[in-house]
């Protein structure tokens, strides 16, 4: 199949995975069009069978807001008619389900047909979506798709609950590539982080307010009072220089260290011993998923999709949001106890295999070929 991507090309969830399913999509075979405004974080090297096309030209002196949803449309036409496309795949409902709906109706006066697929993150329905100065478009362009997906249950729960949803949505769940995140030999380094066996705990975010990193930090707090450990937080966003101040208010400083965005970031979580995720809002908690995958037990909300990735009691802890004590005596309990900690190790790692690649990518390709055979029949010509 010739698939078109369209995705956030950043750190963030949606374009991690829209990247790394575009990846495991050209190594099955297929041919893959990256349609973005920067090349994706995660393809970072020349693989054949992927493509990348770059977005530009939105921005002019009268533009106080360039007009990317029409460059972006304009593109996908583009990339469409040259390349052919059987099918394009946007990531993230806002602004992507519209501009493929408007691009699907340009291609049709051309004679082309492309049928659309959505897959639904989390923000673009919770926080964002749902806003009334997004919501009436959201809904259009969800109503509008060939096939939409939601990364959880929950996801999908909310979806039909905040709009008024007129397709079935598919729940194909995050995954992770094992043969990238899996828990290596990194002695040298932990002990460069731990020289004296401390415990290390993590922390991997785009630091936005609805991360709750300041309950990580409080959290932390709480544990090192009893058990000697390190805090590495990994990523970046605006919360990094509030969450810097308040290291230093909090003392902490010695045993926390902000480590930014992080290419290779399988190489820190094989050092990990827990990872803390106490966010407001999660639609699945990827980040959550690819700590598993390298045997690291979470520390987590109950938020949106978490109870659907980290099982109370085998695979980690899930707190009501906010309930840093309760989290805290969660990651004590663990850390204190060396053959629970150890079981919970394995369940982690048994229940990240759930969401391998190679159990979810076939459940996309089996979606591609369900909506290639049935939207010809429904598409309004
Ligand atoms: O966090 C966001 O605002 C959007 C999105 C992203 O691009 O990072 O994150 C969402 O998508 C991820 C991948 O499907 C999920 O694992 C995250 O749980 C989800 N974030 C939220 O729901 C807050």
């Amino acid at each position: 199949m010739k698939i078109g991507i369209v995705c956030y090309p950043t750190y963030g969830g949606s374009g991690v995975l829209a990247t790394e399913l575009g990846l495991g999509l050209a190594k099955n075979g297929h041919q893959v069009h990256f349609i973005t405004y920067r090349q994706p974080a995660r393809f970072n090297h020349f693989t054949e069978n992927v493509f990348y096309h770059e977005v530009s030209g939105a921005d002019y002196p009268l533009f106080e807001y360039p007009p990317y949803d029409t460059a972006l449309t304009s593109k996908i036409v583009d990339v469409a008619t040259f390349e052919k496309l059987d099918i394009l795949h946007v990531h993230y409902a806002i602004p992507h389900a519209t501009v493929a709906y408007l691009a699907k109706k340009i291609l049709l006066t051309k004679g082309k047909y492309v049928p659309t697929i959505t897959t639904l993150h989390g923000t673009d329905i919770t926080l964002v979506g749902n806003n009334q100065a997004f919501a009436p478009v959201v809904e259009f362009g969800i109503n509008k798709s060939d096939g939409v997906t939601a990364v959880s249950q929950s996801l999908k729960d909310q979806t039909n609950e905040y709009f008024n949803i007129e397709n079935d949505i598919k729940v194909i769940y995050n995954f992770v590539d094992f043969n990238r995140f899996k828990k290596s030999n990194k002695d040298h380094f932990k002990k460069a982080i731990a020289p004296n066996g401390e415990k290390i705990l993590m922390h991997t975010s785009n630091f936005r307010k609805v991360k709750r990193v300041d309950d990580v930090m409080r959290v932390f707090q709480k544990v090192q009072e009893k058990i000697p450990s390190k805090l590495l937080l990994i990523g970046d966003g605006p919360e990094r220089q509030h969450l810097e101040d308040l290291c230093r208010k909090m003392g902490l400083c010695d045993d926390v260290r902000f480590l930014g965005k992080q290419d290779a970031i399988e190489e820190l979580l094989a050092i990990g011993d827990l990872f803390l995720m106490p966010s407001e809002s999660e639609s699945f908690g990827l980040a959550a998923l690819e700590a598993m995958a390298c045997e690291m037990p979470v520390i987590s909300s109950n938020a949106g999709g978490l109870p659907e990735v980290n099982e109370h009691g085998k695979t980690g802890f899930l707190s009501p949001i906010g309930e840093v004590d309760d989290m805290a005596h969660h990651a004590i309990t663990l850390l204190e106890n060396e053959s629970m900690l150890a079981n919970f190790r394995v369940n982690a790692l048994n229940q990240a295999r759930r969401f391998s690649l190679e159990n979810i990518l076939p459940q996309y390709e089996a979606y591609y070929e369900h909506i290639l055979a049935t939207s010809v029949q429904t598409q309004e010509f």
